[in-house]
């Protein structure tokens, strides 16, 4: 089923709150994590006596019953921290359900839509984001896009797929073709990669990439010349700039890991099948796909960029 999540926070490092909310939702079992909005600064709903909150909502499609998800979810609010004093108080953090593609239900622990959904713009302006073909009207709050939600740094991922979107075996990339390792180039260089510690493994003499800004994604690394290293996606994007261009570059892992927060893929499709061990996650139907070049060479393959509809 497909939920959609409203994020709210006033306290504390509220952007980061919301952030690590997000991850958490990400790895709740039988959760995906699917797309998110940007994050906007709003003025307290409510009791108007407490301090602007950050609002955002998530996309998500979930195997979990809604009960069993609203209990995951409220598990999160107590991990980050949440007291409940008052109804509509302040909060480091506030997760609700705010609505479900063909689904609604009233009971006394849960109701879907959520009962105060229609009469808020903090949930309705990041929501009709992500949801577009939700009808609303909206009251006029005060509700303004701020810095710090991941679709600000523009994450690219970028990669060279077969068929079945196959990308490597046994630690080697499938496919060495000239032109997409120029392709990569070019398009990377000056700019941002991102990559796990096999993908460094692929590299001539294991080393970092030069004329690119580095940043290897892993937990168990220490320290490699060069490279900057972060441990988690939270961590990621604290180290992200907005004005530089960010490539997510390999492997699997930490394509599927960052495929929510992708807003532009840049894919070399090999009209090839290939014996594959690691795979491009699924693209999301919301992607739409233009094809920028067309090779017929022994090899033939194509240049494409998804971008989100
Ligand atoms: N509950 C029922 N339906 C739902 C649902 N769809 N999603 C029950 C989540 N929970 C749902 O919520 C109380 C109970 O509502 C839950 O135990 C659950 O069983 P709570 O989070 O414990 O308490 P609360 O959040 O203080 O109350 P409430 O009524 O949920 O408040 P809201 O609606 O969460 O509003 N202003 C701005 N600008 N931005 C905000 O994010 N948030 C609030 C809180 C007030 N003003 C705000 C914002
Ligand atoms: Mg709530």
């Amino acid at each position: 089923m497909i939920f959609y999540i409203g994020l709210g926070a006033n306290l504390g490092e509220r952007e980061k709150n919301i952030r690590t909310a997000i991850e958490k939702i990400k790895k709740i079992d039988g959760v995906e994590l699917l797309r998110v909005s940007f994050f906007y600064e709003t003025a307290a709903w409510g009791l108007t006596e407490q301090p602007n909150f950050i609002n955002a909502a998530v996309k998500i499609s979930s195997t979990l019953e809604p009960l069993k998800l609203l209990d995951a979810l409220q598990k999160i609010e107590i991990e980050l921290g949440r007291v409940r004093k008052e109804r509509w108080g302040a909060r480091t953090i506030d997760i609700d359900i705010l609505f479900a593609e063909n689904f609604q239900m009233n009971s006394e622990r849960l109701t879907i839509p959520h009962k105060y959904l229609f009469e808020r713009d903090f949930a309705l302006i990041p929501l009709s984001e992500i949801f577009p073909a939700l009808k609303f009207n909206l009251r006029g709050d005060k509700v303004k896009k701020v810095f710090g939600s991941p679709k600000d740094f523009n994450l690219k991922l970028i990669a060279c797929v077969d068929k079945n979107f196959g990308l490597g075996h046994k630690n080697n990339l499938l496919f060495k073709i000239p032109e997409d390792m120029k392709n990569f180039r070019e398009i990377t260089l000056n700019n941002t990669i991102i990559f796990g510690r096999k993908t460094l493994q692929t590299f001539p003499n294991q080393k970092i990439l030069e004329s690119r800004r580095n940043i290897i994604f892993s937990r168990t690394l220490k320290k490699i010349d060069g490279a900057e290293i972060v441990r988690s996606v939270e961590e990621l994007f604290q180290k992200l700039k907005v004005d530089e261009k960010n490539f997510v570059i390999g492997g699997g892992e930490i394509f599927s890991e960052l495929m929510p927060y992708a807003e532009e893929l840049f894919l070399t499709e090999v009209d090839e099948k290939k014996i594959a061990d690691v795979f491009f996650p699924k693209i999301y139907e919301e992607f739409k796909s233009v094809r920028l070049k067309k090779f017929d060479n022994d090899i033939k393959f194509e240049f494409k960029r998804y971008f989100r509809a």
